[in-house]
C-alpha cells in the first residue's frame, strides 16, 4: 500500500490576546475560528513575564499539560502539591475529577517566560477519575537528532524510533521539532487513525504533502488521511510541534474549566465545586501560597 502524505487543510494565525492576570497568549486550538479539534481541547502558547499569573483555578474532565520553552515557572494545587518547572521541562497533569491549582512566574524570576499548554480530553470513563501527575525535567524529556541539525524532542508518542516515556490516557502524540539550517528536511510518522495539527513558533517551512509554506504562529490543520508528515526547512532556525492524537467522538460540553459529554455533568461539575464534593473537598478553604503571596 502507498504511504499517504497528509496535507494542511486550514491555516489561521494566531493573535495575541490577555489571559489569567497579565498573560500574553497566543491561541491555536480553542478560539472561535477552531473551537476543538477532537482530542484536543486547548493550545496556548504563552509568551509574557513576571507580571503575569493564573490564580486559583479548577478544572474537571480532562489533562492539562505545560511545556516550559523559556523561565522558570512554579504550580501549586488545592492538595498540596508543588513544584517549579525550567526551560524544557513537561507537567502532564490529569485533572480528572477535579484539581484546583495556580499557575505563575517562579518568586524571583523577572525574565521571559515562554511555553505551551495544551489540553487534551479525556474519555467519558476517564473524567472522574483520581487527578494525577507525571512530571519530567528536562533531562528526563527524551529527544533525537536524525541528521546534524535536525533536533527532536518527544514530548509523548514516538519520533525517528524515541518513544517518550509519558502515558497518554487519551492517546496522543506530541513532537517538539528544531530545524537549524534551511534546507533541512524531516518526517513525522503518525498513526492513520490520528487527528492532529502543526503549530508554529519560529522560522519558515513547507509542511505536508501539499508543500504548505507558514511562518510563525500557525496552526496548520492536518487532513484525516495518510501516516506520514513531511517537512521542509524554508529558513534556518525552524521551530513547531506536531500534535495528534485519537478523537474520542463523543459530545464534548465545555464551560471554561469543566469539559464533560453533557450539560447535567457540568452543572454537577460547578455545584461540587461551590459544595467542595465529589473530588473537590477543600475547594473553599483553599488559598495557595502563590496567591497570597502574589505582588505585581
Ligand atoms: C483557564 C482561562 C485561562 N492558558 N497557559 C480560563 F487562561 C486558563 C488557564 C490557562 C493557562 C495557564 C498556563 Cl500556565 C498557560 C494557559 C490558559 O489557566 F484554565 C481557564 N479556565
Ligand atoms: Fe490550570
Amino acid at each position: 500500500m502507498a504511504i499517504i502524505a497528509r496535507s494542511i487543510i486550514k491555516s489561521i494565525l494566531s493573535r495575541e490576546q490577555m489571559e489569567g492576570v497579565g498573560a500574553r497568549v497566543r491561541r491555536s486550538i480553542g478560539t472561535e475560528a477552531l473551537r476543538n479539534l477532537d482530542p484536543f481541547l486547548m493550545l496556548d502558547e504563552f509568551d509574557t513575564d513576571l507580571h503575569s499569573f493564573f490564580a486559583d483555578h479548577p478544572h474537571r474532565g480532562f489533562e492539562t499539560v505545560t511545556y516550559l520553552l523559556e523561565g522558570e515557572c512554579q504550580h501549586e494545587d488545592f492538595k498540596g502539591h508543588k513544584g517549579q518547572l525550567g526551560p524544557g521541562c513537561l507537567q502532564w497533569m490529569t485533572a480528572g475529577r477535579g484539581i484546583i491549582h495556580a499557575e505563575a512566574p517562579a518568586n524571583g524570576y523577572t525574565g521571559r517566560i515562554h511555553g505551551l499548554q495544551l489540553w487534551v480530553n479525556l474519555a467519558s470513563k476517564d473524567k472522574m477519575i483520581e487527578p494525577s501527575y507525571q512530571e519530567f525535567p528536562a533531562d528526563k524529556v527524551v529527544s533525537v537528532s536524525p541528521t546534524p541539525g535536525l533536533d527532536i524532542k518527544v514530548i509523548a508518542g514516538e519520533s525517528y524510533g524515541t518513544k517518550s516515556p509519558v502515558f497518554t490516557r487519551t492517546p496522543t502524540m506530541f513532537i517538539d521539532v528544531k530545524m537549524a539550517k534551511k534546507g533541512l528536511t524531516m518526517e513525522q510518522s503518525i498513526p492513520a487513525d490520528f487527528r492532529g495539527f502543526i503549530y508554529t513558533l519560529e522560522g519558515k517551512a513547507s509542511f505536508g504533502g501539499s508543500k504548505h509554506v507558514a511562518d510563525a504562529h500557525h496552526t496548520l490543520v492536518l487532513s484525516d488521511e495518510g501516516t506520514t508528515i513531511p517537512v521542509e526547512a524554508l529558513s534556518d532556525n525552524c521551530h513547531f510541534v506536531i500534535i495528534a492524537g485519537q478523537p474520542l467522538n463523543e459530545p464534548i460540553i465545555q464551560y471554561g474549566p469543566f469539559v464533560m459529554n453533557t450539560k447535567e455533568e457540568i452543572y454537577q461539575a460547578f455545584a461540587d465545586y461551590e459544595r467542595g464534593e465529589n473530588g473537590f473537598e477543600g475547594a473553599n478553604e483553599f488559598v495557595s501560597e502563590i496567591k497570597k503571596n502574589w505582588k505585581y
